[in-house]
Order: structure tokens, then C-alpha cells, then sequence
């Protein structure tokens, strides 16, 4: 039976381990595999990615050029676009993207593609997990009728399980192997299975009862995160109303040992998951009747905030006498999060369209992102990319506003402070000594 073959394969690590989508999830985990002594192929249609990891090159900040080398010298990974190699791996990990469409429903063509190819080649005793994030029933209703439909069955010829990725990108504290992984399989011989496989790279293994359980588990904490993000930015929206100082109360607020976890307002929330996942978990709710009120108000509130942040512009601006139309605006910071280069989401994309569709110069400062281009959601500059500019004390005293929309680490912000006449900060990046130390008027969410 498949669960004894892979238990031996898996025990004495000679089982081979194959990785569909090697991003920033699919990479880490591959990595962990190779370095733990498993012959890994990673599965990529990015022929560039394929030719940067065979050449020992990460593209990933999360993982070091140094162990891809180490991992490609030794032989124990090798990277492809030949998915006909899928029929030689014990273990299928399937880490592509769960993107949404434009009618905000979910788009499964990525994982689709993946089955089919699994599907193809598929031989008995292999093992498939799917780590995408995606709505509950996605692994028993999506991909296990595509194994079967070949005339596979569960435990007899193959397992499939689902265990959520949790990578936090830029997080220094938890990596792959520190952090727990959930896994749940569609049979329990898959979950066992599954949770052996990956107690060779992690610490701590949570199994569940069942892949749904898994996938809902993944949404969960996604959209927990989406709904206190969006309470945070309507806190900030109440306290600037009341004339309260939001980030000294939520300080004060996180001061309570339990029962309190601390979120913060920012200008919208960006990344490839906190603004998606919770409308496949909604989506899959609509299906079966259910109305989720929490996760839409927080899509309207969080994706409120662009407009809200060029609103305070508009009013800082107006207050010297100046509009937007024709002022020069300086966003400092165009990353979904400090201190990392993704553009994906990120709301200072809407800022920037926002200020140019009303007549402003727009021009950025970001280390980490060199280009910025916009696609035909936006008003206007699809196909014109923004260039990084160097932050000159020209380019800082030149602006009519500065926006803090990121705040990465590596930027001098009292020398922001003493040059700009008008700053937005929506980050809390300007600490209070900072914003007493120059002439800047400065104002805060
Ligand atoms: N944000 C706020 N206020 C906050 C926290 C975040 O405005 O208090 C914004 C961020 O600036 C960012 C967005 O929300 O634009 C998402 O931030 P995030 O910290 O959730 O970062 P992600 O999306 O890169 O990673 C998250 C993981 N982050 C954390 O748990 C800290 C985790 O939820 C998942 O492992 C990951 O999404 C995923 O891949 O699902």
C-alpha cells in the first residue's frame, strides 16, 4: 500500500521530493528538503527562475544564494520546466498561485494546471499536498476526481493532503522550520503520511482530521488578520476624528498582557494573500448561502484607505494654499511592507494613481523597488513605469508633500523632516523626537 512505501521512502530519506511553483513559498520549502538530504526537482514554467536556481542564484529574500549553491553542488536539487519529471517523485507539493479575478472570485486555473500535470504522469505510490491557499473543499473536490477519474484510488494508489504555507516574507524570527505546520489529508492515511513528511523539516506538526479543516484553518488566520487590520484603520479614521493620537492609544492598548493583540492602521494592506484570501473563503460561504459581513466590511474599509490617505493629502496641501493639481507629491516607500521589495497589491499603487488622476507630479523613493508599473486597472500610466529617484535633499525640500507609505528601514527620516515642508506619515515611521527635531508640518493617521 501507498502509506507503507512512503513511510520507508520517507523515513530513510530517499524519497523524491517534487515542488511545483517555486515563489516565495514553493522555494523555502524546496530548500528545507534539499538541505535535509532529499532528492528534490523543482517544477517552474519561469524559465529565468529555472536557469537562476541551476546556477546556484536565489530570487527569494527569504532564501540564500549560498544554500541553493549548496543544494545544486551536491546534487540533491535541480530545478525544470519538463514536467515529465513529475512521474519519477514520491511526493508532489503543489505551491502555485490563488490569485483572484477581476469579479473578485476565486481563480483556480493555476492550481487546475498543476493537477493536470500531476494527473498526466501520475504512476501509483505517489503523494500529493497542495499548499496553496485556498476555500475549503479545493483538495477533495478539485484535485482528488482528477486523480481518480484515472483510475486511481485514495490510499490504494496515491494520498493527497493540504497543509497551509505560512511564510512570513522578511519575518527574521520564523522560517520554514520554526514554524508549525497544519496538515490535513483526505484520507487519514494521507494526513500521517503527510505529517511525517513534514516532521523531517519543521518542529512542530499539527495534523487535523481533514484537508477542509486544514484549508479553513489557512483562511482563518488570514482573514482574522484582514478584519483587525481593517478595525485599526477604522480606529484611526474614529481617533483622528476625536482628535486622539491613534498610535499612542493603540500603544496604550497593547500594554494589556491578554486578550488584546495590537494591528495598525497603514495606507491599505498589500500582499498576495491578506488582500485575497478572505474572498475565497467568502466566495466559497456565498455558495452554500452564507453571507460573511465581516470579511466585505473589511474590504471596504482597508480598501478605503488610499483614498482616505490622498484625502488628508489633498486637505494638508489645501491648508497652504496649494492643490493637488500641479503639486509635486514624494512617496517614500512603495513595498506592501517595510523592509521587503514586493510590489504586489501594494496600496501605494492607488495612491499614486489617485494623486496623477487629479493633476499631481508623483515620484517615489524606494531602495528596495527600482520600477514601478501600473496595468490598465489603474486611470492612467499603464505602460509608463516610475523609476526609483534617489533621495537627494533636493528631491526631499523640492516636494510639496512627502507620503511615508512604507516605512523601510534604511531611510533617513530626520533629514526628511528638516527638508520637507509637509509630510503624510501613515506608517508612524517618525518618532516623536524626529518630528519635534525639524520644520515639516506632519501629519499622521
Ligand atoms: N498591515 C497593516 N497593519 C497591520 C499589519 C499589516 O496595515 O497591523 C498591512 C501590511 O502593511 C501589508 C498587509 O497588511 O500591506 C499584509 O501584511 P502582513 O503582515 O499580513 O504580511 P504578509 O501578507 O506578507 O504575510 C502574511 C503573514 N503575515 C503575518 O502573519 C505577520 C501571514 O499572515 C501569512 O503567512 C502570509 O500572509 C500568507 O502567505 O498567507
Amino acid at each position: 500500500m501507498t502509506k507503507e512505501l512512503l513511510e520507508k521512502k520517507i523515513g530513510e530519506r530517499s524519497a523524491r521530493i517534487g515542488v511545483i511553483g517555486l515563489g516565495y513559498v514553493g522555494l523555502p520549502l524546496i530548500v528545507e528538503f534539499a538541505l535535509k538530504g532529499f532528492d528534490c526537482v523543482g517544477f517552474e514554467v519561469d524559465k529565468a527562475k529555472v536557469e537562476d536556481l541551476n546556477a546556484g542564484r536565489s530570487y527569494i529574500v527569504d532564501v540564500s544564494s549560498e544554500d541553493v549553491q549548496k543544494c545544486i553542488g551536491s546534487g540533491k536539487l535541480s530545478a525544470t520546466t519538463d514536467f515529465s519529471l513529475l512521474g519519477g517523485c514520491d511526493v508532489i507539493v503543489i505551491c502555485v498561485p490563488t490569485p483572484l479575478r477581476k469579479t473578485k472570485d476565486p481563480d483556480m486555473s493555476y492550481i487546475i494546471s498543476a493537477g493536470n500535470e500531476i494527473k498526466h504522469y501520475m504512476r501509483s505510490g505517489q503523494m500529493v499536498i497542495l499548499e496553496s491557499t485556498t476555500y475549503p473543499g479545493t483538495t477533495d473536490e478539485v484535485l482528488q476526481p482528477m486523480f481518480e477519474e484515472k483510475g486511481f484510488a485514495i490510499n490504494k494508489d496515491f494520498l493527497l493532503a493540504f497543509s497551509p504555507e505560512r511564510v512570513d516574507p522578511g519575518n527574521p524570527q520564523y522560517q520554514t522550520h520554526n514554524i508549525p505546520k497544519v496538515v490535513g489529508g483526505v484520507s487519514k492515511d494521507s494526513t500521517d503520511v503527510a505529517a511525517l513528511l513534514y516532521g523531517q523539516i519543521v518542529d512542530q506538526v499539527h495534523p487535523v482530521s481533514s484537508a477542509r479543516v486544514a484549508e479553513a484553518c489557512k483562511l482563518w488566520e488570514n482573514t482574522f488578520r484582514a478584519i483587525n487590520i481593517g478595525m485599526a484603520n477604522e480606529m484611526a479614521r474614529l481617533c483622528n476624528t476625536l482628535g486622539i493620537d491613534t498610535w499612542e492609544v493603540v500603544r496604550a492598548a497593547a500594554t494589556k498582557p491578554f486578550g488584546f493583540m495590537p494591528f495598525y492602521p497603514g495606507p491599505g494592506i498589500g500582499g498576495h494573500c491578506i488582500p485575497l484570501d478572505p474572498h475565497y473563503l467568502s466566495w466559497k460561504a456565498r455558495q452554500h448561502g452564507f453571507d460573511s459581513q465581516f470579511i466585505s466590511l473589511a474590504e471596504q474599509i482597508n480598501s478605503g484607505m488610499p483614498a482616505y490617505v490622498v484625502k488628508l493629502v489633498s486637505t494638508a496641501l489645501n491648508d497652504k494654499k496649494k492643490a493637488v493639481n500641479g503639486s509635486k507629491v514624494l512617496i517614500l516607500g512603495v513595498a506592501y511592507k517595510k523592509d521587503i521589495d514586493d510590489m504586489r497589491e501594494s496600496p501605494a499603487l492607488s495612491i499614486i494613481d489617485l494623486l496623477r488622476s487629479r493633476g499631481a507630479e508623483v515620484i517615489y523613493h524606494d531602495p528596495f523597488v527600482p520600477e514601478v508599473t501600473f496595468d490598465h486597472a489603474y486611470t492612467i500610466g499603464a505602460g509608463e513605469p516610475l523609476h526609483n529617484k534617489d533621495l537627494t535633499d533636493e528631491l526631499i525640500a523640492d516636494s510639496d508633500c512627502v507620503i511615508i507609505c512604507t516605512e523601510h528601514s534604511d531611510v533617513d527620516y530626520a533629514r526628511v523632516v528638516e527638508l520637507a515642508g509637509l509630510i503624510v506619515d501613515t506608517r508612524n515611521a517618525l518618532s516623536e523626537d524626529v518630528r519635534n527635531g525639524g520644520k515639516a508640518k506632519i501629519i499622521r493617521l
